[in-house]
């Protein structure tokens, strides 16, 4: 019976084949099946039978075996054949019972949140390179060579002198001098700096750069668009504080820093003193203006540097930033989808 098993699994060649195979040998009325039946029973001892049970369990399961063997190779031979014919149709719905979808990370949620903000005011949304040139991120805002500034922002340098970018302000001349002024944009994008990593400090992290230019641009423009960028944002009153801060790119230049949502401003292991320094910012300096091109003595403008990744902290609870870039489902699976 074994042979015979061997025989035909080996010529069946086609599904439907395999399946008649199925149906001879463990079918209702298959030769294995009712291999039993045809036994006299009666004429053996009980080490016979005993003996007899256990040959049949194992040329059961050699049977089995050897067509599921069979109706693999069937199977794959089967989609090679079919696939040559026909190209997967990727727009078919997925049949089966798909329980998990998938979803949106929560830096694409702030993203397309700021967007749609930004877009209400009139800013267009741009697209940036994350590998720039050292005069795209240094030189063209203001940092010369021998600028203590650029110490400020530990650097990722790469072989082929370029560096990955260590903020979006990196964009601010390349977006003047194609657009020309007036302008109001905002390029959001991926950042990295050479960072010791704490709860609130990674060397991958998210920006959003915001810059408009235009004739009599002033600070009251700028504190008026973060209003409205906070207020749109957190949807309820939110305690900030704007102190001086510099930047070789604007002047004067500020920080605007969050009141702690975890802690009330008391101070906790996310934000430190109780602030989270989240949107440094201020007027656009004449020399940047000049590197694109444009007249400072007739244009002016602001610009501000939002921290994407922060402020997707803030608003989602998010107590550490080392969360953004582990991968967890279960940390992405708490977010739906973006529509
Ligand atoms: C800048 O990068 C300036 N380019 C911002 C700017 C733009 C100022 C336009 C003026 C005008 P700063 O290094 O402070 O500034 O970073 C901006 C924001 O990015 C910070 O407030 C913070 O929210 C976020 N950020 C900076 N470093 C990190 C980091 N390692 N991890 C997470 N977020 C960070």
């Amino acid at each position: 019976m074994k042979q015979q098993i061997l025989a035909d699994t080996a010529a069946a060649k086609t599904p439907e084949q395999v399946e008649q195979v199925r149906i001879k040998y463990l079918g209702r009325k298959g030769l294995v099946t009712n291999f039993a039946k045809n036994a006299d029973f009666g004429k053996f001892s009980p080490e016979e039978k005993k003996n007899f049970g256990q040959e049949l369990n194992a040329l059961k399961i050699f049977a089995a075996e050897k067509i599921q063997e069979a109706a693999e190779r069937a199977a794959a031979a089967d989609s090679v054949q079919t696939n040559k014919h026909r190209q997967a149709d990727l727009s078919v719905p997925a049949t089966g019972n798909y329980k998990r979808s998938g979803s949106a990370h929560p830096i694409a949620h702030i993203q397309a949140e700021l967007e749609t903000i930004f877009e209400g005011m009139g800013f267009c949304v741009l697209d940036s390179p994350e590998c720039e040139t050292e005069y795209g991120n240094f030189e063209s805002v203001n940092i010369p060579a021998d600028h203590p500034a650029r110490d400020m922002q530990d650097t990722f340098w790469l072989q082929n002198e370029m560096v990955l970018r260590t903020h979006t302000s990196a964009n601010q001349v390349r977006a003047l001098k194609r657009f020309g002024a007036p302008f109001r944009g905002i390029f959001p994008g991926r950042c990295f700096r050479y960072e010791s990593i704490d709860p609130s400090h990674e060397n991958t992290f998210f920006q959003c750069e915001g810059l408009m230019v235009d004739k009599g641009i002033s600070v009251a423009n700028l504190i008026g668009v973060m209003k409205t960028l906070l207020g749109e944002i957190f949807k309820r009153e939110v305690k900030v504080r704007l102190r001086p801060g510099f930047f070789p790119f604007v002047e004067p230049g500020f920080e605007l820093d969050l009141n702690c949502l975890f802690c009330g401003g008391k101070g906790c292991a996310t934000c430190g003193d109780g602030w989270m320094e989240l949107i440094p910012c201020g007027l656009v300096h004449p020399n940047v203006l000049h590197n694109a091109g444009i007249d400072p003595n007739e244009y002016s403008g602001f610009a501000f540097g939002v921290g994407l990744t922060r402020l997707a902290m803030m608003n989602f609870g998010i107590r550490d930033i080392r969360y953004f870039n582990s991968g967890d489902v279960r940390v992405l699976e708490q977010f739906r989808p973006l529509v």
